[in-house]
């Protein structure tokens, strides 16, 4: 985690940005409804369906947030991780998580790399919080360490969320830490890390920025989605 590697202005333009595109609301967007996650509402006709939970496409439509995506400062980081050059993927994440209070959804454990296709399980994502990220407003949990576990599929639900009926599954996330952010602040995680996140209990949206970056000689699998659109060179 890097503390305050967005520095106040960004964070305040992006956070007015992002509560502009709220209200009245513009897409592309993904709904609570959508997704189907614990206490979503059941269907966009029912009440709260229409809540946002994802601004999609966040490179296209917020420009300064492009640009911090893309700067020396966050490459020089990701370079060390990923050892060499990155390429910033527009296929995954790219997007500004839009907790809602009322009607947002729990997400359960699972690794970001379950529906991704790449040479090698080599991706790191990059979570920017636009504001505080605690346990009322639904902060990530993650297990340390899981991006080395070698789990079964046996281990895991039919949609890829780890199975929580099972004893060996309960003392992993027995283990879990949360992820306790400011504004400004990044998490790094790997895409085969184990997260989860709660609702937002508190009476304010949460609003994380999130992208997806991998080494540039670790490419995309043709014509998968996540061959959809090129990866973008960092500055
Ligand atoms: O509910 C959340 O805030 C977590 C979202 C998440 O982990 C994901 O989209 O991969």
């Amino acid at each position: 985690m890097l503390n305050g590697l967005a520095d106040e202005r960004l964070v305040r333009t992006v956070r007015r940005s992002v509560l502009m595109a709220l209200d009245p609301l513009l897409g592309p967007v993904e709904y609570e409804a959508d997704l189907g996650y614990p206490g979503a509402p059941a269907a966009a006709d029912c009440e709260g369906g229409r809540t946002p939970r994802r601004l999609l496409h966040a490179l296209s439509r917020f420009p300064q947030l492009a640009e911090w995506a893309r700067s020396p400062a966050l490459g020089e980081a990701l370079k060390a991780c990923l050892n060499g050059p990155v390429r910033l993927s527009q296929c995954h994440h790219n997007c500004v998580m839009t907790k809602q209070p009322g009607y947002s959804s729990a997400t359960l454990w699972h690794q970001d790399i379950r529906y991704w296709s790449f040479e090698r399980s080599e991706l790191v994502s990059v979570w920017l919080a636009l504001g505080e990220e605690n346990t009322r407003n639904g902060a990530l949990r993650i297990i340390p360490g899981s991006h080395r576990f070698d789990l079964d599929r046996g281990r895991f639900d039919r949609d890829l969320f780890l199975r929580t009926d099972q004893a060996d599954n309960k003392a992993l996330i027995r283990a879990a830490k949360e992820v306790a952010l400011a504004p400004g602040d990044v998490l790094f995680f790997h895409c085969r890390a184990l997260h989860a996140a709660g609702t937002n209990r508190s009476d304010e949206v949460k609003l994380s920025c999130v992208f997806t970056y991998h080494a540039a000689d670790n490419r995309p699998i043709p014509g998968s989605r996540s061959d959809q659109y090129p990866g973008l060179v960092l500055a």
